[in-house]
Order: C-alpha cells, then sequence, then structure tokens
C-alpha cells in the first residue's frame, strides 16, 4: 500500500471539489518560519499586549508560515542574557530598554540624560526623528535591526521601602537598584547614592530581601511588577525618559524575504504606536491604583537634582562620552541642558 504523505493529501485537497473535504481531519500546518521574541515584562504589561496582536496580524498575513512565538518575563533569562542571545541569533527579537542595549551601544542611553525631556510631545518629535534615526544607525553597525517605532517604557519615578525623596539631599547614601546601565549608575552616583546595578528579573527578591532600599521605573512597571508590595514610597521624579527599542538579529532578519520583512515590520511598528497609546492611558489612573495599593506618592521639583547633576559634571562628561552630533539633536529636542 502506497503511504499518504501530507503533501499528496494537501495536493488532493487543492484539486478536489470543496465538498469532499468536509468529514477529512484538519490537518494542522507547522509553521515555515518560526521566530522567537523575549522580553523582561509581565504579560499584562501593553508590551506583551500589543505584541501578542502583532504576532497574531502576522500569522494571519502570512497564512500561518511566519509565527512568533513570545517568551514573556524573563523566561529566556535576564536582560543581559537576552541581549546576547539575540545577538548570536539564539532568539530573533527582544525588547530592551535604551538603557540596557546601551553596553553594547552607547548612544543608545541618550534618550535617558536625566532631566532632558519635559513632556511626551518632545519624547516622540525626537525618537520619530533625528534623534532617533541616529540610534537606529548605531544600533545597526552592531548587526542589530531596529525597528522604527521606539515602544514606551516611561518616565522613570523613584521608589524607596524608607522615607519619601522630597530633594536631592535624600538621595545621599541611598542603595538603590538601576538597571544594567552605565548612564544609570552615573547620574545616581553623581546624586550621592549607592547604585547598585541588577537586571530587571532580580528587582522584586532584590528589594524584597532589603539587598536594595529603592529602586526606580515607570509606574505601570511598578503596577504589573507589583513592586508597590516591597516600596512605601514613590516621589514623582520624571527624572529619565525611557523606551524599549524592538530589535532583530541582523541574519535573522535580513533572511526574510522583502514582502515578510513589510508585513512584520509595519505589523509591529503599528502594535508599538497603539502600546504608546496604552501607556497614555494608563498614565491617567495608575497612580491612584497605586495608592489604592498602599503606596504614598509625593511630587519632587527637577530643580534640586538638575543642580546636583551640574554640580557633579554629569552633563559635561556625558556630552563628551555621547559626541558633539548626538547632543546636538537631543539638544534640538529639548534646549540647551548643560
Ligand atoms: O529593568 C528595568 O528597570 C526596566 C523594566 O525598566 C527596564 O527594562 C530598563
Amino acid at each position: 500500500m502506497t503511504k499518504v504523505t501530507r503533501r499528496a493529501l494537501l495536493g488532493t485537497m487543492a484539486t478536489a471539489p470543496a465538498l469532499s473535504v468536509i468529514g477529512m481531519p484538519f490537518i494542522a500546518r507547522a509553521a515555515e518560519i518560526e521566530l522567537k521574541y523575549g522580553n523582561n515584562l509581565p504579560l499584562s504589561h501593553p508590551l506583551n499586549v500589543r505584541s501578542h496582536e502583532a504576532a497574531e496580524i502576522i500569522k494571519q498575513k502570512t497564512n500561518g508560515r511566519i509565527e512568533i512565538k513570545i517568551f514573556p518575563n524573563n523566561q529566556l533569562g535576564g536582560d543581559t542574557d537576552m541581549l546576547s542571545q539575540v545577538r548570536s541569533g539564539g532568539i530573533t527579537f527582544f525588547t530592551p530598554s535604551a538603557l540596557v542595549i546601551a553596553t553594547l551601544v552607547p548612544v543608545a542611553a541618550i534618550n535617558a540624560v536625566g532631566f532632558a525631556f519635559a513632556d511626551y510631545d518632545q519624547v516622540w518629535k525626537a525618537m520619530d526623528g533625528t534623534l532617533g534615526a541616529h540610534v537606529r544607525a548605531a544600533i545597526s553597525k552592531v548587526n542589530l535591526y531596529a525597528f522604527e517605532k521606539v515602544w514606551d517604557n516611561g518616565f522613570r519615578q523613584m521608589t524607596t521601602s524608607g522615607k519619601a525623596i522630597e530633594t536631592a539631599k535624600e538621595m545621599a547614601g541611598l542603595k538603590i537598584r538601576v538597571p544594567v546601565s552605565p548612564l544609570s549608575l552615573s547620574m545616581f552616583k553623581a546624586l550621592d547614592s549607592s547604585p547598585v546595578s541588577l537586571q530587571f528579573s532580580e528587582v522584586y527578591t532584590s528589594l524584597q530581601t532589603k539587598v536594595v532600599d529603592a529602586q526606580e521605573n515607570p509606574l505601570p512597571i511598578i503596577q504589573v511588577a507589583k513592586l508597590y508590595e516591597v516600596q512605601k514610597s514613590c516621589a514623582i521624579s520624571n527624572h529619565i525618559w525611557d523606551g524599549f527599542w524592538f530589535i532583530a538579529n541582523g541574519r535573522a532578519w535580513n533572511g526574510l524575504s522583502e514582502p515578510d520583512r513589510k508585513i512584520v515590520a509595519d505589523a509591529i511598528n503599528e502594535a508599538g504606536v497603539k502600546q504608546r497609546d496604552d501607556i497614555r492611558k494608563l498614565n491617567a489612573t495608575v497612580q491612584t491604583d497605586l495608592e489604592a495599593k498602599g503606596l504614598a506618592f509625593n511630587k519632587t521639583n527637577p530643580d534640586s537634582f538638575r543642580a546636583k547633576l551640574r554640580d557633579a559634571g554629569f552633563y559635561k562628561e556625558w556630552k563628551e562620552k555621547f559626541g558633539a552630533e548626538a547632543w546636538g539633536l537631543l539638544e534640538d529636542s529639548v534646549g540647551k541642558l548643560a
């Protein structure tokens, strides 16, 4: 008896009249191209919600040929691990914060210069404009492809288990967790704190076990990662605007056909724009929610922090590190910094 291969069966199905298909077992077709995407955030964060939608759209538009498998919440390791996996091709996609990809592409931290951006109008003008283009070009030099639209992490705020942070004075000696990022370390050292670099996967436990007393993150992250359970107060400092670069391994990206690249890029960029809007809407309600969960809030004035950073030579140092071109592009968007 001849063995009926799947190909032969599908071939018959394609030519046989439609009616004869009825009653046949459904044959699940495995995707031709399976691409892994890892990230560091809980499933409920808009970054995961919208990238899940993008993956569905990509699957539909390619008739199931391309499937993106999402591994959220540090399932594949911490930020540093995922960064090396996306470089080697072990995973195809990763969404590192600008702070984190800067360990590889230093200029990528330019958006995180302390107290640079006043609001989201300035942020999107810069990141969708010349500053973002400059960073994407730098990312492409290390054989990674950065999608056009950077996703929103948000304006970073400081939380602590100790006394509230009102001015730069309270920063002295503060044991604060920062991402694995030279710029964050430098900034909190300039504020006289004792910053500790830890991957995001380690933040909750290190606060819980008091390895550190404080951390800094946008409010939606504090909410989805339940950091309010292990922190007492939150200072609205807006000290850094942070985004997630959606990046792809260069070889894997260039290995896709041109039409497939367009389908994937369109879906991911459109999802990114929606994700920005999700965060914008969340920002309107998240503080009230966190207050109800027991986190105490206070406002801060940026002046004392900025003065401290200026006196410590922070702006001068990072202007030199980023170089005149990138610094100029940042100042085009936010005005003179130092
Ligand atoms: O690690 C963090 O603090 C986070 C989640 O904001 C980043 O990915 C930089």
